[in-house]
């Protein structure tokens, strides 16, 4: 039996179930043995669910290399194999939980425009009220005033501080008080919105980076989070995007979001193999309830449960 959350996360994941595992499955059933056309079969669907080139025939040759020594006989070995693969290939030093200790954190959420920050940070905010812990939330988007009002909602529905200014306001004074107000408060989480998108995008860079600058220069006593969010959905271009926020800020983890909308979750893999960074939380709907913590061995678990079950 599935526990709920599994069984939310397998149901949210159908997408990439059906492209990914069930082609596999089918590939494996239909095949008369493990033989070099069925490597290449095997690859062609790993790198069509966006899996990644490097890590696609990286798996594959580890398997066929067991396959030729007769450490894997048969479909169900292979599966078996494919799953260790993967979740050892999402797993890192630092995979596991946001660092949300007894000492304050910081949170600062960062990624282009649309790919699911605020929406993001309101599961978050709820996920860590429901955990007792006293949450601040920054409308440090300044760039568009909706974007001030779209958080202050849900700061409101969820009966959280928040701290904004006005319109074209600079960012970066936004931060700034919320973090004395994370001191004076004594409270246990900031959160920080920020702008997806400004005049060019050197301009945001250099606005994230000084936000950086200035929670490491006000508090450097407190955990420091940099979350990069990610839209699954957008495949090979959020890979892109990852590659400009890492040059410019330090990232401690991602947020994929949209994984309920994507047959191509295996962008999952090399997002985190190339960036060397675990994914933190997952995005697996609208609902203030789809996000998820994420875990490589439950992934993978979700991923093939039908196989399993
Ligand atoms: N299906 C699905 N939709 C999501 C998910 N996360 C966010 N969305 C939707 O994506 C849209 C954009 O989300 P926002 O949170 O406003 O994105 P943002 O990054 O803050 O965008 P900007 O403020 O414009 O930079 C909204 O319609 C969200 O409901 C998810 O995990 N799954
Ligand atoms: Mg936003």
């Amino acid at each position: 039996m599935l526990d709920n959350l599994l069984a939310q996360l397998s149901f949210r994941l159908k997408k990439t179930k059906t492209g990914l595992v069930n082609k596999i499955e089918s590939l494996i059933s239909g095949s008369s043995g493990l033989d070099e056309s069925f490597f290449a079969d095997m690859e062609e669907i790993l790198i069509m669910a966006d899996v990644g080139v490097e890590a696609s025939l990286g798996f594959v040759e580890s398997i066929r290399k067991k396959v030729q020594i007769g450490e894997i006989q048969s479909g169900k070995e292979l599966i078996e194999q494919l799953k260790k693969q993967i979740e050892e290939s999402l797993t890192f030093e630092n995979s596991g939980p946001i660092g949300i200790a007894n000492i304050p954190s910081v949170i600062l959420v960062v990624g282009v425009n649309g790919v699911g920050k605020t929406t993001s940070i309101a599961k978050l905010a709820n996920k860590l009220k429901e955990k007792r812990k006293r949450v601040l939330l920054a409308a440090a988007d300044t760039f568009r005033a909706a974007a001030i009002d779209q958080l202050k909602a849900w700061a409101h529905r969820l009966h959280i501080d928040i701290i904004s200014h006005r319109p074209n306001s600079d960012p970066a004074a936004v931060v700034f008080d919320a973090l004395q107000a994370l001191r004076a408060r004594r409270l246990d989480v900031l959160i920080v919105d920020t702008a997806g998108r400004l005049h060019t995008k050197a301009n945001l860079m250099a606005e994230l980076e000084k936000i950086q600058r200035i929670i490491k220069r006000e508090y450097p006593e407190a955990l420091l989070e940099i979350l990069l969010v990610l839209d699954a959905t957008t495949g090979q271009n959020a890979l892109a995007q990852a590659r400009v926020f890492q040059k410019a800020l330090d990232l401690t983890g991602l947020i994929l979001t949209k994984l309920d909308g994507t047959a191509k979750g295996g962008i999952i893999i090399p997002i985190s193999q190339e960036l060397g960074i675990p994914v933190k939380y997952i995005g697996l709907g609208e609902d203030i309830g789809d996000l998820q913590e994420f875990s490589p061995s439950t992934f993978v678990t979700a991923l093939f449960a039908n196989a399993d079950s």
